[in-house]
């Protein structure tokens, strides 16, 4: 199994960046477009991993607050080009914590730096072009512990347990 951690996105976060990929479209950009469905903000890539249950009780010990999370610019590794976000302490420490959660239960992760982006094309083909995300935010009340599987139209996602969220503060 291919196991990931990400934070799903609300409906209007996807919609903004389905209008950013269509943006980019019409200036004539092609490559391999995320569909809609499938955007998403991953904080830990796990990798191959026999079993979700360990995974799902480490996840379980990770405990946050509701925060927010906001669009911000394009940018690109290369020729996979993303949607970031605005840098945000809660948002770098939930990944921290995961991270660290996963960590010492000795699940292996992607030990790269986390840089939050949300990938929009990959295989790319074009000049990024300045053009401006529309405006998004959304809060973070939950993240999930995602599947990988290769389909054969693309990539199919599957949400296989979900962490909430503690309630907000006063
Ligand atoms: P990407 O979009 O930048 O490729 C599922 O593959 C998710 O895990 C994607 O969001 C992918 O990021 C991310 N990921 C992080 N590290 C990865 C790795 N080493 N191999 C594959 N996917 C990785």
């Amino acid at each position: 199994m291919r196991l990931f951690v990400a934070v799903r996105l609300s409906d209007e976060m996807r919609e903004a960046l389905l209008s950013a990929q269509n943006a980019l479209f019409d200036r004539g950009v092609r490559g391999n477009f995320t569909p809609e469905e499938n955007l998403h903000l991953t904080l830990a890539f796990i990798g191959d991993y026999p079993d979700a249950g360990p995974v799902l009780d480490t996840l379980e010990k990770v405990a946050f607050r509701p925060f927010a999370l906001t669009l911000e610019g394009l940018g690109c590794f290369g020729d996979l080009w993303w949607a970031g976000l605005r840098g945000s302490a809660p948002l770098e420490a939930l990944a921290r914590r995961v991270r660290r959660a996963l960590a010492e239960a000795e699940i292996p992760f992607d030990r790269k730096r986390f840089s939050p982006h949300v990938t929009l094309i990959r295989r790319a083909a074009g000049k990024l072009p300045g053009t401006e995300l529309p405006p998004a935010s959304m809060t973070v009340g939950s993240f999930s512990l995602m599947r990988s599987d290769r389909g054969r139209h693309g990539m199919i996602y599957t949400e296989l347990g979900t962490r909430k969220a503690e309630p907000a503060a006063e």
